[in-house]
């Protein structure tokens, strides 16, 4: 068996940075996160900006901006979120790829997020599908529920394999509205995801607030792969905020090592996705 993958995803669109301090929002935060979480194991960061009002953007020469520092300061394979926030339009999200990023999240169905929607119509996704494999940027398919392990089914089967011929998902568990955070959903995931989904399809898998830990024991046992970070958990342990994205990774490379599923690095990650140097 491989050794875990670790994806971290820092910031998100959700967190207020005012009742949580230590979220990396400025850009010169968000590097140095990445530069922290890539030293405890991490070796793919899922991106999601902030302005200058520390609220989610999607603005274009920021993502640039961002790719090139984040590829200036580490070897961290940098993910732009292409779901932004609930908020952001399908035109700002499909230009998000415009930022040439080495891979970008697609996710594969809409889903009730909360007192809101997060929409991912399936012409949406079709096109986000087809333009990341025309601009050879990797997905990583964010599966949400159930049944988006089945539509991503249907649109390899419909439109191909994406760019790199490799299939890389990631289970995100626990949104209020999207399919629980526990162990047995993560084993009825994995198992529909051996099921429908091209044979050699790796997963990681994330739990959303206090789901974070048996999501991620979960998902070791089942020889997955983890994401983790401030966008999903804030708290380390009851009453304990977290206090650096790189707290999460150390704790997640720390449970894979115990596993004799050491994390791996930029180079084997990029291996494991068939992703270009
Ligand atoms: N912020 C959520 C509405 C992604 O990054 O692709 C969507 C999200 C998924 O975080
Ligand atoms: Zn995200």
């Amino acid at each position: 068996m491989t050794g875990t993958l670790i994806t971290v995803a820092p910031t998100g669109a959700e967190v207020d940075k005012g009742e949580v301090p230590a979220l990396p929002v400025t850009l010169d935060e968000l590097v140095a996160a990445a530069v922290a979480c890539e030293r405890a194991g991490a070796s793919i960061i899922h991106v999601h900006l902030r302005d200058d009002a520390a609220k989610p953007t999607l603005d274009p020469v920021r993502l640039r901006d961002a790719v090139a520092a984040l590829r200036e300061s580490t070897d961290l394979i940098v993910q732009l979120s292409t779901g932004g926030s609930v908020r952001d339009g399908e035109a700002a999200r499909l230009a998000v790829l415009d930022a040439e990023p080495d891979m970008a999240s697609c996710t594969m169905g809409t889903v009730n997020f909360g007192p809101d929607v997060f929409t991912n119509r399936w012409d949406f996704i079709v096109d986000l599908h087809e333009r990341m494999r025309d601009k050879a940027v990797v997905p990583e398919y964010e599966l949400f529920d159930l049944g988006h392990v089945t539509s991503l089914a249907r649109l390899l089967d419909q439109r191909g394999l994406p760019f790199g011929d490799h299939v890389h998902v990631d289970f995100v568990l626990g949104v209020p509205g999207g399919a629980p955070g526990d162990a047995s959903t993560v084993t009825t995931f994995a198992e529909a995801t051996a099921r429908y989904l091209p044979e050699g399809t790796t997963f990681s898998a994330t739990g959303i607030g206090r789901t974070t830990l048996p999501v991620m024991f979960a998902a070791i046992a089942h020889g997955g792969h983890l994401r983790v970070g401030m966008e999903d958990t804030v708290t380390f342990a009851r009453r304990q905020p977290v206090t650096g994205n790189d707290q999460l990774v150390t704790r997640a490379a720390e449970a894979a090592a115990l596993a004799q599923r050491p994390a791996i690095t930029t180079v084997e990650a990029r291996k494991l996705l068939r992703m270009r140097d």
